[in-house]
């Protein structure tokens, strides 16, 4: 692990978020709460700012220059998602509002359609709520029955007892690609290898790992794959949804209204192709064409060089995180060169209340999050009602590290001290 390359992609970065320069309760601000939403470099503000200040227009329906140049923006920005995933096909990108209106387009679209009484759905008991309420959601209306893949002995994916459940009942699995709370990196390739064997579709919930790693769609092999823009760079107000081709096809539209339909009659309508069949209304032009901006930044920086500096950094997270008594990290341990676990720590100490430890740390300027991040089920499971977690991006050093582990230091002590 060496310190100089750390520092050249910081270095690298830092001047391109601004917001990250400035003092929060006077001091330097350090901002570990990415995995909620991360910051957005200077080129995707200017792109939101260019659109509204010269091409402002609504997409696919005049033939004036602006909305010409907005259809143009809007689409560019499809298939730059569409290569940044390995899309085979544009056409397999629709663009949602985040990841829950991805997952709840599925859910609604494929499995109101296509679960029957008895069919089984498996989801993990880490899964963020976006992917357990729409599946119970739908599970109440078609008699569909959900069964929970459990923890690992390492607080993982316990792939072995997914092998236990899945059988040719299971028409879905439904799964998390990396934990927002536990950090790990689940084996989705072979999670999808076997699920298609018994004939299951798979959708994966990438919220957490697109904006960190490469991610393949091909490769991959899953059905569907869902992600939110603002994780990622981008505004928020955009994500998106990849399907297979022939799957989307197959899928009835969600949402009915402008955009999505071919011929309206008083009587019934036709759809528009793919992907427009599933984006009714005006969709969020600008914040699309921003997306599109942070995929260009994303790859310019180079996602292998990204998740590679993520590993740095979390191996050094978790060596001085190992250091406080008293302190427990939930997920599996990383390597001792950060790998095999994302870039986020959500960590308990003794009894003292989450909360309270991020309350501290914001005075110190310090931005974690706690309480249960949307993973309640998780968090009864962990026997806890609440965990600190600190994410982190590729905008953040070891440097900020060292403070908020300086900082974390000073607040238990202080705590230990008037709690005698
Ligand atoms: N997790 C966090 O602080 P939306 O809200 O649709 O953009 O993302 C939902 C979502 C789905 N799956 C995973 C794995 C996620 O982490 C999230 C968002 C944030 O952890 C906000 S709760």
């Amino acid at each position: 692990m060496t310190i100089t390359k750390e520092k050249t992609l910081a270095a690298k970065v830092r001047k391109d978020f601004p917001i990250l320069n400035q003092e929060v309760n006077g001091k330097p601000l350090i901002y570990f709460d990415s995995a909620a939403t991360s910051q957005k470099p200077i080129a995707v503000l200017n792109t939101l700012r260019d659109y509204y200040e010269q091409y402002n227009a609504n997409v696919h329906r005049g033939a004036h220059t602006l909305s010409v140049k907005a259809t143009e923006g809007y689409e560019g920005a499809r298939n730059k998602v569409a290569s940044f995933v390995n899309a085979a096909s544009r056409q397999e990108i629709v663009f949602t509002r985040n990841a829950t209106e991805a997952i709840n387009l599925v859910a609604y679209s494929w499995g109101l359609n296509t679960l029957q009484p008895g069919d089984e759905i498996i989801l993990s008991v880490m899964e963020h709520h976006s992917n357990i309420v729409p599946w119970q959601l739908i599970a109440q209306k078609t008699g569909a029955v959900i069964k929970y893949v459990g923890l690992s002995e390492t607080e993982g994916f316990d792939l072995e007892q997914f092998k236990q459940l899945i059988s040719d009942k299971t028409k879905l699995v439904s799964v998390v690609h990396v934990s927002n709370t536990l950090g790990c990196i689940n084996p989705v390739e072979e999670i999808i290898a076997i699920a298609h064997r018994y004939g299951a579709k798979v959708l994966i919930d990438a919220c957490q790992s697109v904006p960190h790693m490469p991610i393949d769609v091909q490769a991959m092999d899953c059905d569907w794959l869902v992600a939110s823009g603002h994780k990622m760079c981008a505004p928020t107000g955009i994500g998106f949804l990849y399907g297979k081709l022939e799957l989307l096809e197959s899928m009835p539209p969600f949402f009915g209204g402008g955009e999505m339909i071919s011929e309206v009659y008083l009587d019934h309508s036709t759809y528009n192709e793919l992907p427009h069949k599933f984006e009714a209304g005006t969709p969020a032009i600008g914040e699309a064409i921003a997306l599109g901006a942070a995929v260009d930044y994303l790859t310019e920086l180079g996602m292998d060089k990204i998740h590679a500096y993520e590993e740095e950094l979390i191996a050094h997270l978790f060596e001085k995180l190992h250091e406080i008594p008293d302190l427990k990290v939930h997920g599996p341990q990383p390597t001792a060169d950060g790998k095999g676990r994302a870039a986020l720590a959500s960590f308990t100490v003794g009894e003292f209340h989450p909360n309270d430890l991020s309350t501290l740390l914001d005075h110190e300027g310090i931005a974690i999050r706690s309480g249960h991040h949307c993973t309640q089920p998780l968090h009864r499971i962990l026997g806890v009602p609440g965990t600190a977690r600190a994410s982190l991006y590729f905008y953040n050093t070891r440097e900020e590290i060292d403070t908020f582990i300086a900082a974390l230091k000073e607040t238990i002590d202080f705590f230990g001290s008037i709690m005698g």
